[in-house]
């Protein structure tokens, strides 16, 4: 077990639908801590920074105007072994194939709207939360959160 940060979004289209709450209380009822949290309109820049990995896919240029398309929720969740259980509250990437009770298999149909985005490895997680928090605006480190939310 280790205590981890990732960076979630909460994508154009959960804001839309005002599912901001629901989709935040799932990480909180999970136990994971917010540590940073911030509303903005998204600028091509950093949408492309964001997603380099997939710069030359056939559906690269929609997900930038998707993300840039409407505003967003960055923030930044911390707790054991965050990555990896942030991803599994998240889903499958493909709403269709995503488990339900996951987010994507509750509130999803199609892999262009699916709702959340959610760090895939540490390095990722390090890479991502720099893009979109300066470390002022992120308001506890992970051995800051009380021994309490988790059993060692
Ligand atoms: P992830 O969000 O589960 O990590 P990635 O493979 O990293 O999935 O893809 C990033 C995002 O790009 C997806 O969440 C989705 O919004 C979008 N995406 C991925 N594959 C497709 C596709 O085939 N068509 C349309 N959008 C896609
Ligand atoms: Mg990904």
């Amino acid at each position: 077990m280790a205590s981890q940060r990732t960076l979630i979004l909460v994508k154009a289209d959960a804001v839309v639908r005002g599912l901001v709450g629901e989709l935040l209380s799932r990480f909180e009822k999970r136990g994971y801590q917010i540590i940073a949290l911030k509303m903005l309109h998204v600028d091509e820049a950093r949408a492309k920074r964001h997603y380099a990995e997939h710069e030359g896919k056939p559906f690269f240029a929609g997900l930038v105007e998707y993300i840039t398309g409407s505003p967003i929720i960055a923030l930044v969740v911390a707790g054991s072994d965050a990555i990896e259980g942030a991803r599994a509250t998240i889903g499958a990437t493909n709403p269709i194939k995503a488990t339900p009770g996951t987010i994507r298999g509750d509130y999803g149909q199609t892999i262009g709207r699916n709702l959340v985005h959610g760090s895939d490895s540490p390095a990722s997680a390090e890479r991502e939360i720099s893009i979109w928090f300066e470390p002022s605006e992120i308001f506890a480190r992970p051995n800051e959160i009380g021994a309490w939310l988790v059993d060692a």
